[in-house]
């Protein structure tokens, strides 16, 4: 592999910059900046780095990580410089010249997934872990990049390979039908290993918003305070608000955190019968948001009789029960027109101007019963489909084994068997026969 080298730290003022190089000529490129005649692994030694013209560049410290003990399994050199751009794009225009080359985007994990020191749950997790502004997410991912799902994946194809090697042994050694009790053997080990993977996709699809944020949507008829309640929220004026109805247009989406949750807490343009395309628009937008959504605040002005619009939002919300919803009465500064019975629930009150510690402590409440526990969770939308995938798989091959379809049986198992896989790597067929090796006496 040719060598790569990048600027591992942001470009920025900083104290220190990291320069990073991986690949067979790194110990020499290292060895010609610095003049030195070697560098012992993982130690750090202080030395100056000079140009081709002899010129001084740096006081740097350099640390040497040999093949294959390195995050990529390559010769790994770090050079770390004084701060800010110039002294880290001078080493990097050297290092250039004694024939290394830019690393693409990505391209160090790739090295490291390519030559098996991660795998792809691993670089999932060290992508977001780079990327998150959540807590939460981070004790998450963090256990993640240390193999967690990968020893799940393991574990699950560990155990249908198995299964896999006593159906093939048969089909091709045996005169008779699978022996009952291993038929039975086999079934139950596959409903366990079904249930089990529909609590982890249940579970982290629950929890999905401690990694992507979870998404808070304001929703109510135009002009009840929508806009006003997420600025409260966000001690600022993010939103334009006014006493006309259909000022929001668009969905408003920003960021804020809660505890350690993150929060994505959107504001929507008011539902209401309207002509208006671009309105209209912005209503679709709405209901896209509210699909989308782990919580709806569903709001209602005090100072204004119940009137059709409202009941029009309490319909839209029929059909998001399994959603939890707060259901805000605003504008209790005002005098009372709304009879709140007649939304039949349970309301929190508040004035956006003054208070709204409610909502936040509501929705904190609501949070902490998603908060983080020791169950493996999957990290992303990927992740998710192909435990979907494997579930599905199995259950159908349980199917066609009660019908006594051994050879599709077979396929389905190592369709649920290719599919899992993929979260963490390509399976190899030779793990098959490994398996009925290691089991089976097939030299009789
Ligand atoms: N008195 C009082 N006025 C409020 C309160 N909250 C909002 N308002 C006022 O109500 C008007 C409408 O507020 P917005 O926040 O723009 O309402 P909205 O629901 O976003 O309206 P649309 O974007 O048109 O759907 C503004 O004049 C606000 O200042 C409140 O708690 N008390
Ligand atoms: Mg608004």
């Amino acid at each position: 592999m040719d060598t790569i080298v990048a600027i591992a730290t942001s470009h920025g003022v900083s104290s220190v910059a990291i320069v990073r190089l991986s690949g067979s000529d790194s110990l020499n490129i290292a060895k010609k900046l610095s003049k030195k005649n070697n560098f012992i692994p993982r130690h750090v030694t202080l030395t100056s780095l000079f140009d081709e013209s002899d010129n001084l560049i740096d006081e740097s410290l350099v640390i040497y990580f040999k093949s294959p003990h390195s995050f990529t399994a390559e010769d790994i050199i770090e050079f770390q410089c004084h701060g800010g751009i110039v002294i880290a794009d001078m080493i990097m225009n050297e290092v250039l010249k004694l024939g290394a080359r830019l690393a693409q985007p990505g391209e160090f994990l790739k090295r490291a997934f390519l030559n098996g020191r991660i795998d792809l749950s691993e670089v999932e997790a060290i992508a977001k872990l780079i990327e998150t502004k959540s807590i939460d997410a981070v004790k998450i991912l963090t256990r993640q990049m240390k193999g967690e799902v990968k020893r799940f994946v393991n574990n699950t194809r560990e155990n249908l390979v198995e299964l896999l090697a006593f159906v093939e042994v048969n089909i091709d050694y045996a005169e008779e039908d699978l022996p009952r009790d291993l038929m039975i053997m086999m079934k139950n080990r596959l409903d366990n290993l079904r249930e089990e993977l529909k609590k982890i996709y249940d579970n982290s699809k629950r929890k999905e918003g401690l990694i992507e944020g979870f998404k808070v949507v304001i929703i109510g008829k135009p002009n009840v305070g929508k806009s006003s309640l997420l600025n409260s929220l966000l001690s600022c004026e993010r939103a334009i608000t006014s006493h006309i109805a259909g000022t929001t247009r668009d969905t408003i989406e920003e960021e804020m955190r809660i505890g350690t949750h993150l929060i994505k807490i959107v504001d929507t343009a008011g539902v209401h019968e309207t002509s208006n395309i671009i309105e209209n628009i912005g209503i679709e937008r709405t209901k896209k948001a509210i699909d989308e959504s782990d919580i709806i605040i569903a709001m209602f002005d005090n100072s204004r009789e119940f009137d059709s619009e409202d009941l029009k939002i309490i319909d839209m919300l029929n059909s998001y029960n399994q959603k939890d919803i707060l259901h805000v009465i605003n504008k209790c500064d005002l005098n009372t027109k709304l009879d709140s019975s007649t939304l039949h629930v349970d309301t929190i009150k508040i004035n956006c101007f003054d208070q709204v510690d409610s909502i936040i402590l509501k929705i904190k409440k609501i949070l902490n019963q998603n908060s983080l526990d020791d169950t493996l969770l999957l990290c992303s939308k990927r992740q998710l489909e192909i435990v979907k995938n494997t579930y599905k798989s199995i259950e159908e091959s349980v199917n066609l084994l009660n019908e006594g379809e051994l050879e599709l049986f077979a396929f389905q198992l190592n369709e649920a068997i290719l599919s899992i896989s993929t979260i963490s790597r390509n399976f190899d067929r030779v793990e098959i026969l490994d398996s009925m090796f290691g089991n089976f006496c097939l030299g009789k």
